[in-house]
């Protein structure tokens, strides 16, 4: 008698177990990312290799972008969102949105939450796209479902 309960003690146990496993990983796993790592936001970085290297990305992480406030010596970055592959493609800001300030990539940084999966056409806007075009300050991020997360 005694036996039989408390087998059925840990096959409960066992089972929220399960239940646990199953369902907690969807909800909390987002990861953290700082965009460029120790480069951080800045002229001359190449961030669609840094996309490569660590993608995939999956919904509800987030990118930070860390970069200082421009002074004598520092020169500004700022982050803005394009509309289209186009505009993207040829660092055309017209129709761009800003995302942070020259100023918000300071202290811990500002941190963008990929909430949508579509894709994401991050540039910097400073010099009239000068830091897009010749300075590599674009990348595309288009995240994955959090359920195909596997790791
Ligand atoms: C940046 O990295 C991408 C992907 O690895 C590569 O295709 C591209 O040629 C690189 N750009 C430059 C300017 O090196
Ligand atoms: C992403 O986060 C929001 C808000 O915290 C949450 O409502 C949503 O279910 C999350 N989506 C996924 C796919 O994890
Ligand atoms: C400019 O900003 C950088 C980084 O925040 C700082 O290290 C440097 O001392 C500042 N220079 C001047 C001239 O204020
Ligand atoms: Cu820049």
């Amino acid at each position: 008698m005694e036996g039989r309960s408390s087998a059925k003690l840990v096959a409960a146990a066992a089972a929220v177990a399960v239940a646990m496993l199953v369902l907690v990983p969807e909800a909390t796993r987002a990861e953290r990312f700082i965009v460029g790592d120790a480069a951080r936001w800045t002229w001359g970085y190449n961030y669609t290799d840094w996309v490569i290297k660590k993608g995939p990305f999956f919904q509800n992480d987030s990118l930070v972008f860390m970069y200082d406030p421009p002074n004598a010596t520092v020169h500004a970055h700022s982050v803005y969102m394009m509309r289209s592959a186009a505009a993207y493609q040829s660092c055309n800001l017209k129709a761009a949105r800003l995302v942070a300030n020259v100023m918000q990539g300071a202290g811990q940084g500002y941190e963008f939450v990929l909430k949508k999966r579509k894709p994401h056409y991050f540039v910097c806007g400073e010099r009239g796209g000068i830091h897009c075009t010749m300075g590599q300050m674009k990348f595309i991020v288009k995240p994955k479902s959090s359920a195909c997360r596997d790791d």
